[in-house]
């Protein structure tokens, strides 16, 4: 007897287009079908980011040219950093798209101590709130370094009717209804998940449209690579240098950029693992979790990796406190950080 087999659904991700260009914004209209509450508001949010990520990446890549690299006159940050002239102009840019189009009703970004409310537009109330980090990795901007924007989006918890409070922010990464990066690399690529799989987007400067070039992306199961940052070691602790050692045994390859989203994106095309643990200086990691490793650990879980804290703890199952809250991450091939947990069940000292 004859046996039918189920089809998967096609999705636009999916679906063969032969040669024709597929743009960011047709994907998006395309893909909105996909979305638990399809109401536009979530299409209208990923558009808005799109858009701010060209006029960023029109002023990263003219950083040189004009009197904007450098230290800003604003001081330091909610963390204590310094703001660099292209944080501040990212951080606006994105809270301007953002804010213009009334999409979501609260913004939280690494540049700002507290949450931004949005007042809404043509009186619709939105029901989405976005994180970021407008340009992770900034203090390469000088040196003509990759950097990136990081991006979380959630549902409000809070009743529509009134403010968006911090609770709204403090859920966890098992919550984020999209996520993704823009890496202004050696060409521009936005990179995003709505939980249906990941999918990259290069931006084509001649025709000024991020075009799909990466369909349904899958990390590698294993990789030649790690990226930490070796210059720690003897601030690491007792297994994590047993894991670092057996890296070197291995032979693996050492590829750390000291940029988050250009790190991350080379090991989801080419299998690796990124790690940032514990150090004297960042006990509790250096990294931010709802902003920068919940958003990576999203992409990075839909494309088919892993990612935990060096605790051993999903990232995507942390409970956060606070807004700004630090955090430490192994995240990349699924085989490598299989392999990292079992240094660390090995040579760990703490109770797991
Ligand atoms: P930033 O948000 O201040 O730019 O810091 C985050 C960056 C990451 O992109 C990168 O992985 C890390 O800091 C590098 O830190 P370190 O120089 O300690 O290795
Ligand atoms: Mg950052």
């Amino acid at each position: 007897m004859a046996t039918t087999t189920k089809k998967a659904p096609e999705t636009i991700a999916t679906q063969q287009h032969g040669n024709r260009i597929v743009t960011l914004d047709e994907f998006i209209i395309r893909s909105e079908k996909d979305f638990e509450y399809a109401t536009g508001e979530l299409t209208g949010l990923l558009r808005d980011i799109g858009v701010a990520a060209k006029i960023i990446n029109r002023e990263v890549n003219k950083a040189g040219l004009v009197n904007i690299i450098g230290v800003a006159d604003s001081g330091d940050n909610a963390s204590g950093d310094k703001q660099q002239k292209l944080d501040v102009y990212a951080n606006e840019k994105l809270i301007e798209c953002l804010q213009n189009s009334g999409e979501c009703c609260a913004i939280a970004s690494e540049e700002n101590d507290d949450i931004i409310q949005v007042s809404p537009v043509n009186s619709k109330k939105s029901n989405y709130i976005v994180l970021f980090d407008p340009l992770d990795g900034s203090s390469n901007i000088d040196v003509n370094v990759s950097v990136g924007t990081i991006f979380a989006i959630y549902r409000r918890r809070s009743d529509a009717a009134g403010p968006a409070t911090k609770e709204d922010f403090l859920q966890p990464g098992t919550k984020q209804v999209a996520a993704g990066y823009v890496l202004y690399g050696t060409s521009t690529i936005l990179v995003y998940t709505t939980g249906h799989g990941v999918n990259g987007f290069t931006l084509d400067p001649s025709i000024g449209e991020f075009c799909l070039s990466h369909r349904n992306l899958r990390i590698p199961e294993n990789g030649q690579f790690y990226a930490v940052n070796q210059g720690y070691y003897s601030k690491f602790d007792l297994e994590m240098r047993r894991y670092i050692d057996n890296c070197s045994d291995q032979n693996y390859g050492l590829r750390y950029i000291g940029s988050m989203v250009s790190d991350i994106h080379r090991i989801l095309i080419q299998g690796g693992i990124f790690l940032y643990p514990s150090t004297r200086k960042y006990p509790k990691g250096k990294l931010r979790l709802l902003y920068e490793c919940n958003p990576l650990a999203m992409v990075v879980e839909q494309a088919g990796g892993k990612s935990l804290t060096t605790q051993l703890k999903r990232i995507l199952d942390m409970e956060p406190r606070e807004l700004h809250q630090r955090c430490t991450i192994a995240i990349g091939s699924p085989a490598m950080v299989d392999e990292l947990k079992a240094f660390v069940e090995r040579y760990s000292a703490l109770p797991l």
